[in-house]
């Protein structure tokens, strides 16, 4: 960018607060300028890092630049989405299943050697206790898995290990085991089990299946955490509720000073596994650590933990108690030492508690409210404070907060540039508020969240942005935009798809008694057949291809009242099937803008009505001619 670039930028954005609009509430004025040139993304310009925001129970992934903070596109995963006709082909509707939504909570790249590999993306729903793979060549869901058995509130999810060998799956919400099971709501601490587990992912193709599961006492697990280095092999889980209480939780669950982490070996769980030490329950290995010890360990925790974050050299593990200030960090090795010397201070359902003192490393004074800890590339750690509207810097090793920055307003997640691998980029970090009134043009009672960028090179953290999302960023990952090689096309000789075809003269409809198979074309400006002519109650199946070759010539395929629209990429195949339930005729058209003839780019679908009737039936006049109805109505 040019000098006189950035002295306009910074100019224009001075003056804001002078002409005597809604006042900055942080940036002090001397930082304006430099914020401007840090975030200032000239056109054509590109972003350094792209930022894949967790949607939350909108059930996307928002991806954006950094440090733009530029929204550029939604990935669907959970939610039918009409703008990439997710949901509506025939293979994301089946991918979707019965459900319309999910809460995407954590979302969390692959990783090879604890460091992203941006083959994937996996994400987790809290809701209806699935996870899902996103690739991350095309920016596509590409598999859900789940329901999970036994898992009930996939909270502690979809966080990887080291070598992408399993993503961890968790119970926030503790139920009877199998889910089918019935236990009455008094029975809660004995006949209500928590679940964690490893999701399997294959290494070659991503594709996730069952893994091991293992039987917990009844707490709510919270956020998970993959050990890497010399912790490689573990993971680890808040939880709150060691009260195994019901009802009132927020009375409830925080009589005592202390809830747990469960600490899981996860080698010895694959061991347990193939030495046949598992009950199948609900199509699941599930492991019970009293009857197989050696799988599983406690570890007291300041009351009413969040979040888990493994320090990117492996050695050290760090949980905020959101009801203290402090944020705990638990040595690796001493936990070793611990389980070797058996120093335990009791056990819960015959998993042993390890004592607190002989693997604390330290407690650090952090401030109000410490949810989730990020790392940077200088050996800092960054603790968001939800109470505190904050974000603390302290070093590690000597533990020490070295600086404070408030935020706006109640930060939950945060992000910094690939903060949990083991090596983190540094430069950026994102605060993942919770509210933002105030901070934009108001849109009514339904605020957005707001994604602050901080700028995190220098000593002294600096706020740079402010950017805001769709609800509800739990969770984000950063990544540097080098290591990610997106493709664009859909190269012709990479469609296995058998129902594709590439030119025009192979392009039919076929009949088989009342199932009616459409081959269909896209491409610039015309749908080939533009003509498909069926009988009312037809099952119609459209195979459409859009043979482009050409980065962005997308088309879509919307057909009028019968609620679907599907979007298909240059190469791409896709299917969708409907009943002709309505008689008439009903055009479809291309819905994506794909040249100056887009508009021209339709074709109809002629419905023949049962018994007869034709077009002329469709126009209805009374007596004295005018016209009373343009069309019958479709028998229902
Ligand atoms: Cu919102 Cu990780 Cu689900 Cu914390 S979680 S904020
Ligand atoms: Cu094809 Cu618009």
């Amino acid at each position: 960018m040019t000098a006189a670039v950035v002295l306009l930028v910074a100019a224009a954005l001075m003056g804001t607060s002078c002409r005597g609009r809604r006042k900055r509430a942080v940036i002090q004025r001397g930082d304006v300028g430099e914020a401007a040139v840090s975030t200032y993304v000239a056109p054509g310009d590109m972003d350094e890092f792209y930022l894949f925001s967790s949607g939350g129970h909108s059930g996307n992934i928002y991806v954006a630049g950094v440090p733009s903070m530029r929204h550029i596109a939604t990935i669907p995963v959970f939610t039918p989405y009409p703008g990439t006709g997710y949901g509506y082909d025939k293979e994301t509707k089946e991918m979707l299943g019965r459900y319309t939504w999910g809460d995407v909570h954590h979302p969390s790249i692959s990783q090879t050697n604890g460091d992203y590999d941006g083959r994937w993306m996996f994400v987790n729903d809290n809701a209806n206790n699935r996870v899902a793979r996103i690739d991350l060549r095309d920016f596509k869901t590409k598999q859900i898995l789940g329901p999970l058995p036994n898992v009930s509130g996939n909270h502690g999810s979809s966080f990887v290990t080291p070598n992408t060998e399993y993503i961890l799956s968790a119970s926030r919400f503790s139920a009877p085991v199998p889910r089918s099971a019935y236990a009455p709501i008094e029975q809660y601490a004995t006949a209500y089990k928590g679940i964690v587990a490893g999701v399997k992912v294959d290494p070659q193709t991503g594709r996730m299946s069952m893994g091991w599961e293992i039987v917990m006492p009844p707490f709510n697990y919270d956020l998970g955490s993959a050990g890497k280095g010399p912790s490689n092999g573990w993971a680890f889980w808040t939880s709150y509720n060691a009260e195994r209480a019901t009802g009132k939780l927020e009375v409830t669950s925080t009589q005592k000073d202390r809830d747990y982490v469960a600490a899981v070996n996860w080698k010895a769980a694959e061991k347990a596994i193939a030495d046949g030490k598992y009950k199948t329950i609900d199509g699941a290995k599930v492991i019970d650590p009293k009857a197989t010890p050696g799988v599983v360990w406690l570890m007291p925790c300041a009351k009413s933990p969040h979040g888990a974050d493994v320090t990117p050299d492996g050695k050290y593990i760090v949980c905020s108690g959101k009801l203290q200030s402090i944020t705990t960090v638990y040595s690796f090795d001493k936990i070793q030492n611990a389980i070797q010397k058996q120093d335990y201070s009791g056990d819960e359902d015959g998993i042993p508690v390890i004592r607190y003192d002989a693997i604390k490393e330290a407690e650090v004074n952090v401030g109000l409210g410490p949810l989730h800890t990020q790392y940077d590339d200088q050996g800092y750690a960054y603790t968001s404070l939800f109470v505190e509207s904050a974000v603390a810097k302290w070093k590690l090793g000597t533990w020490e907060v070295v600086d404070k920055i408030p935020v706006s307003y109640n930060i939950g997640h945060l992000c910094a540039a690939e903060g949990d691998t083991m090596h983190p980029k540094g430069k950026y970090l994102i605060a993942l508020n919770k509210l933002s009134h105030g901070r934009h043009i108001s849109v009514g009672p339904s605020q957005p969240e707001a994604s602050q960028l901080i700028g995190i090179s220098g000593e002294k953290m600096k706020l740079l942005y402010d950017a805001f999302t769709e609800p509800e960023p739990h969770y984000a990952q950063m990544i540097k935009v080098e290591t990610l090689k997106p493709i664009e096309v859909y190269p012709k000789e990479a469609n296995k798809n058998p129902n594709a075809i590439w030119d025009i003269k192979d392009a039919k409809v076929d009949r088989n008694g009342s199932n009616v198979t459409v081959k269909m074309i896209a491409v610039r400006s015309n749908f080939e057949p533009n003509r498909i002519e069926v009988n009312q109650g037809d099952h119609v199946t459209v195979h459409l291809t859009n043979i482009e070759q050409t980065t962005d010539e997308l088309h879509g395929w919307g057909l009028v009242d019968y609620d679907i629209n599907i979007v298909v990429d240059p190469g791409e195949t896709k299917t969708v099937e409907f009943v002709a339930d309505k008689p008439g005729v009903y055009a479809y058209y291309c819905t994506n803008f794909c040249s100056a003839l887009h508009q021209e780019m339709q074709g109809y679908l002629l419905v023949k009505p049962r018994g007869g009737g034709g077009p002329a039936a469709a126009v209805k006049r009374d007596t004295k001619g005018n016209l009373t109805a343009l069309r019958q109505e479709a028998p229902r």
